[in-house]
Formats: structure tokens, C-alpha cells, sequence
């Protein structure tokens, strides 16, 4: 079994509801256990800013799945949730799962990049992160204490608990 660190993100259709949505279908993953969540967090849109706040938090999962199983279970729920996979990749979306961290792999494979490419550099995926792990350290070493702490925190603040 290893430790899996999943990003999840909304802000369309009641944001809240698609997060706790995806947290109960997360949960029926095969071989899979959801050992922590964070709070549920409001953030502000990066890229274009002419779209609605974003709900974000992060899961910890302890699982036997392969990085690319753990994934296609995870764009099923994606798929179930009505995303349509647009041209629009800075676009609104009414959910994202992203695998953040998987174990200590590095993965740079067409279909998955591990450790995520935006994790260093996003606030809403590091403080949920430090929330739930703040010992951990990436595969090259850097720790989540550091990163988290010299981020601007960029108006992300914690809507509600989870668990
Ligand atoms: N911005 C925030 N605040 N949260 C997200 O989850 C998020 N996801 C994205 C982009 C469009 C980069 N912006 C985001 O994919």
C-alpha cells in the first residue's frame, strides 16, 4: 500500500456539493482507503479571472492501485460529475481530480505527470496539503513546511470542515 495526495477542485454547478460528491465516490474506490481530507477551502480563479471562486481540498488516500488506475477511477468520477473536457485548460470546471503525489514516483508519462506540474506554485493545493501532511517532503526533497510557508496565501481561506 502506498499514500496518494488527490487534488480536488470545482467551480461550477454548487461547487460544494461536486466536492463532497466526489469525496463519497473516492471513498467506493477499489483497493483504496481515503485515510484524511482536509478542510474544504475557498480560493480565487488562477488564470483567467472572469470566472467564479473555486472550493479546493485535498485527500489523502492509502491504495494498492497503480498511478494510472488510481487515475482512470478518478476521470470516471470526473466523467459522472458532467465534465466535458474542453479546449479550455485555464477554463471554469465542475470538477478536477488531479493526482498530486503518488508514493515518492516521479511519473512524466502523455498521461499523467507526478508530482503535479502546478503543485509548487499553487496556494490551494499546498495549504491543504501542509493541513493534512505538513511533514511530507517531495521526491526532490523539498518539504511541504517550506513551500506552504512562502506562498501568498492569495485570499484562501477554509470554508468548512470535512471530516
Ligand atoms: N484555481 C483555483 N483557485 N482552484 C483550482 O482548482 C483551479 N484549477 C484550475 C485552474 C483553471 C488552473 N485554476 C484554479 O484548473
Amino acid at each position: 500500500m502506498v499514500k496518494a495526495y488527490i487534488g480536488l477542485g470545482s467551480n461550477l454547478e454548487n461547487p460544494k456539493l461536486q466536492i463532497i460528491n466526489a469525496i463519497k465516490a473516492i471513498k467506493e474506490i477499489e483497493n483504496t482507503v481515503m485515510s484524511s481530507i482536509s478542510s474544504l477551502y475557498y480560493s480565487r480563479p488562477m488564470g483567467p479571472q472572469d470566472q467564479p471562486d473555486y472550493m479546493n481540498a485535498v485527500a489523502e488516500l492509502t491504495t494498492s492501485l497503480s498511478p494510472l488506475t488510481l487515475l482512470d477511477e478518478l476521470q470516471k468520477i470526473e466523467n459522472q460529475a458532467g465534465r466535458v473536457r474542453k479546449d479550455n485548460r485555464w477554463g471554469p470546471r465542475i470538477l478536477d481530480l488531479d493526482i498530486l503525489l503518488f508514493d515518492n514516483h516521479v511519473i512524466d508519462s502523455e498521461r499523467l505527470t507526478v508530482p503535479h506540474y502546478g503543485l509548487k506554485d499553487r496556494e490551494f493545493v499546498l495549504l491543504p496539503l501542509h493541513e493534512i501532511a505538513p511533514r511530507l517532503c517531495l521526491p526532490d526533497g523539498e518539504s511541504i513546511e517550506k513551500l506552504s510557508q512562502n506562498i501568498p496565501a492569495n485570499g484562501l481561506k477554509i470554508h468548512s470542515q470535512l471530516s
